[in-house]
This record gives C-alpha cells, sequence and structure tokens, in this order.
C-alpha cells in the first residue's frame, strides 16, 4: 500500500513548512535536530524477555512479564538480529541498540553470569557495527536461579549477593569495551527486581545491603568516554507488592550521592504519576538521565509506546532548552500478543514523531507568553499547535531518510511475517 506519491508528500510537506513559518517555527531545523537523537531500542521486544544463555530459554521472572502468544518470536541470535534489521529498516534515523547480558553469545557453551566477558558481546558489536550509534547494556539480576528467593544484590545471604556484585562488575568491563570499540559511551543500566511480596519488619536492611553492593560495583572509577551508569527504580512488581528495595527515593538518591545517572522508567510510578514533570525536577541534580519510555495500563505493563499526551509532556521536556544534551532516551515495552516487529516500529515511530511535534513548537513565542504571564495566549498557543499540520512534516521526514511513509511500513513487515516469522515453529 502506498499512502501517497512522492509528489504528494512533497506538496504537503511546502504547504505545511509555510504554515510553521508564520508561526516563527523553522521546520528544516527541527528536521536537523531530530536527525541527531538516537533512540535506544530494546532488543527484549523481540523474544519476550527471553535471552540467549539457555536453548529454550522461559519468560522473564523476577517481577516483570511479557503477556501474548503471537507466533514468530526470536528463537535464536541470528532470528534475533533478522528481526531487528526488519524494524531498523523502517524507522528513520540512526539509533542505537539496548542489550541484556543475557543475550549473550556464548557459542554453545553456557557460561555463568558472574563469568561472562566482552568476548560473549563481540559478535554483537561487529553485527552492530556502522548501521548502529552505539550500544547500551544492562546487567541482568532476574531469570536465574540465584534471584529465585526475589533477591539478589539485596540478599540477606553473603554468598549469593558477592555472585551479583561479581556480575554487576563483569558488565562494567563488557559495557566499557562495547563503548570503546564503538566509540560512544554504554548506558549501563541496573534494575533489580528485589523486594516483599507482603509487608516486611524490616525495611532498612535490605536497603543498607543493595547501597553496600552498589558502592561494591561502582568502586573503581570509570571513564565517562567509554560507560555511562545509571540505577533504575520502581514501585512494585509482581510478586513484590508490598515492599520494593531500589524504590524511587533510594536510587534517587544514590544517583545524587554517587554522581550516577537515574532511570525514569514511565511505568514505574503510582497509576497517575507521570515522569515527564521529573526531568526537570531531577535533572539540577544528577549529571544525567536515562529514560525508559513505556506505558502501564493501570500497572506497569510495558504497552507499546503512544503517541500520547504523556509521550509528547516528555518530548516537549527534552525539546526545550538543551535538555537532550543531558537525558538518553531508551524504550522498555514487551508486547507479546501482537507481531513484534511492528511493536518495536510504532514505538520508535511513535517517540521520533512525539520528539519531531514538540522541536516544532514556537519555543520562544510560548516562553514569552508565559513570560508576561499571558495564560490566556499561551492556552490559545498550546490548543492551535495541535491542529498544526505535523504529519505533512513527518511524512516528509520519512520520504528523505528513505523509510515509507506512513503505514506503508505494515505491508513489509506483513511480507517478512509470511517468509520468515510464520515459518518459526512455536516448539
Ligand atoms: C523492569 C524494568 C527493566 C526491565 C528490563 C528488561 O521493571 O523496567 O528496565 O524492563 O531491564
Ligand atoms: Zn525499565
Amino acid at each position: 500500500m502506498k499512502v501517497a506519491t512522492d509528489r504528494q508528500v512533497e506538496q504537503a510537506y511546502t504547504l505545511a513548512r509555510e504554515r510553521y513559518a508564520a508561526l516563527g517555527v523553522e521546520v528544516e531545523r527541527g528536521l536537523e535536530r531530530l536527525a541527531r537523537v538516537p533512540i535506544s531500542m530494546h532488543c527484549w521486544q523481540g523474544d519476550d524477555v527471553g535471552g540467549f544463555e539457555r536453548v529454550g530459554a522461559e519468560l522473564a521472572g523476577g517481577g516483570i512479564q511479557a503477556t501474548g502468544n503471537y507466533p514468530g518470536k526470536a528463537r535464536t541470535i541470528d532470528e534475533l538480529r533478522r528481526d531487528l534489521e526488519q524494524a531498523l529498516s523502517l524507522i528513520p534515523g540512526r539509533h542505537r541498540l539496548n542489550l541484556h547480558a543475557c543475550y549473550l553469545d556464548h557459542g554453545g557453551k553456557q557460561v555463568e553470569r558472574d563469568q561472562i566477558g566482552p568476548e560473549h558481546f563481540q559478535s554483537w558489536i561487529d553485527w552492530a557495527g556502522k548501521d548502529w550509534h552505539g550500544i547500551d547494556f544492562n546487567p541482568t539480576y532476574f531469570s536465574h536461579p540465584k534471584a529465585a528467593d526475589g533477591f539478589t544484590l539485596s540478599h540477606p545471604d553473603r554468598g549469593i549477593r558477592d555472585f551479583w556484585v561479581a556480575h554487576g562488575l563483569a558488565c562494567r568491563r563488557i559495557g566499557a569495551e562495547i563503548g570503546r570499540q564503538m566509540g560512544t559511551p554504554t548506558v549501563v543500566n541496573t534494575w533489580i527486581p528485589d523486594g516483599y511480596k507482603d509487608v516486611p519488619v524490616d525495611r532498612f536492611g535490605p536497603r543498607r545491603r543493595l547501597l553496600d553492593s552498589l558502592d561494591r560495583i561502582f568502586a573503581a572509577p570509570v571513564d565517562p568516554a567509554l560507560l555511562l551508569e545509571a540505577v533504575e527504580s520502581k514501585l512494585f512488581g509482581i510478586g513484590a507488592e508490598s515492599y520494593t528495595v531500589g524504590s524511587h527515593e533510594f536510587y534517587l538518591g544514590y544517583a545524587i550521592a554517587r554522581g550516577k545517572l537515574l532511570c525514569l522508567d514511565a511505568g514505574h510510578f503510582h497509576p497517575t504519576e507521570t515522569i515527564s514533570d521529573k526531568i526537570s525536577s531531577v535533572l539540577p541534580f544528577v549529571p544525567e538521565l536515562l529514560l525508559h519510555v513505556s506505558r502501564p495500563v493501570r500497572w506497569d505493563s510495558d504497552h507499546v509506546v503512544l503517541f500520547d499526551g504523556e509521550l509528547l509532556a516528555i518530548a516537549r521536556e527534552l525539546a526545550r532548552g538543551d535538555t537532550l544534551r543531558r537525558v538518553h532516551i531508551g524504550l522498555d515495552f514487551f508486547d507479546a500478543s501482537i507481531n513484534r516487529v511492528a511493536a518495536w516500529v510504532v514505538g520508535m515511530r511513535n517517540m521520533l514523531k512525539a520528539l519531531l511535534f514538540a522541536m516544532l513548537e514556537p519555543e520562544s513565542a510560548l516562553s514569552q507568553a508565559e513570560g508576561r504571564m499571558d495564560y490566556t495566549e499561551r492556552l490559545v498557543w498550546l490548543e492551535e499547535l495541535k491542529t498544526m499540520p505535523f504529519g505533512a512534516v513527518w511524512d516528509y521526514y520519512c520520504l528523505e531518510r528513505g523509510v515509507p511513509v506512513g503505514m506503508a511500513w505494515l505491508d513489509t513487515v506483513r511480507q517478512y511475517e509470511a517468509k520468515v516469522l510464520a515459518r518459526r515453529s512455536s516448539d
């Protein structure tokens, strides 16, 4: 399905550019800015957070859960890479790959998580090569027998903590080596599932132990040109409803005290609490931020990101001023009930669309109205902008970057599904 001819896209763009120019917005500037923003695309949407440690790995444990049984999930590294390539070819711009430690390439010989090294990710680095802007990384502190008690870095048993600290240290080395080879720092993000299903007696002990484990992992200084380290909080998880060791306040304090990046996941707060308002509150106190752009539906359900109000609110915060210089954007969702390649494409394109929308707002006119305390004008401006011919600019951007315009990309995904995904047996 061709949704429009190239000429139609160009004509609509020319008119749209004039409309924006009348508001004092230079559309070309917005498009150039957008082209410089990499989004970190999470590998785990491709196989429901399974990973490749074991043959036929299970679904994620540790309080996160992909639901659905849509056929065609990637079962091997090669399958996942093909799927990632397919998705990337339908997304405008140059982006980053976000890997988890459990996606290692062990070449048939199982390796324990405290023993992994950069060699297990060399094939990812070689594959990512020049097509990707860089690679980000995550230690995997879940889906493992030593995480089965619901505790890892804060486990009461010293031996189990030591094992996970060793994993954290190994991931640091891996992250730094990836950063060195890719020529752009790897953002290594720490999230642990630790928590209690029911009301604990001692809330201090696990947090004291987590603090100590983190300090052991982060003890040696690292070169920020190779590695940036983030910590990710959470409110609750399945089976950890009453108490999460790594809460927001805990990691906010940790990131500020230790100069780490704070990771804000859109699904890790109370249902009506949003992360858009947290960006300007936290950035004055931490060096940089990592975002896990996700979509919670009633809980931390990790639905595919929509072009909705909260995504726009996040994008506006990023587009204004030079905030983007200090914020890394990653996606974090996993929907196993729809075509997984399509899930990536929808989420990535929506994130980019939202950024473009925000980059086409007349920042100075809006802030002047606010500065004059003319809240009537501010309101009228913001409402007017919603019906500007933004779609025509987005379509043109896709055309210019050589990716399908409109929903024409779905045809490609359907063909890929028929040719490749449908042939993967579900055994
Ligand atoms: C879990 C966190 C975490 C994971 C990934 C797979 O609640 O959001 O970021 O989704 O590490
Ligand atoms: Zn997350």
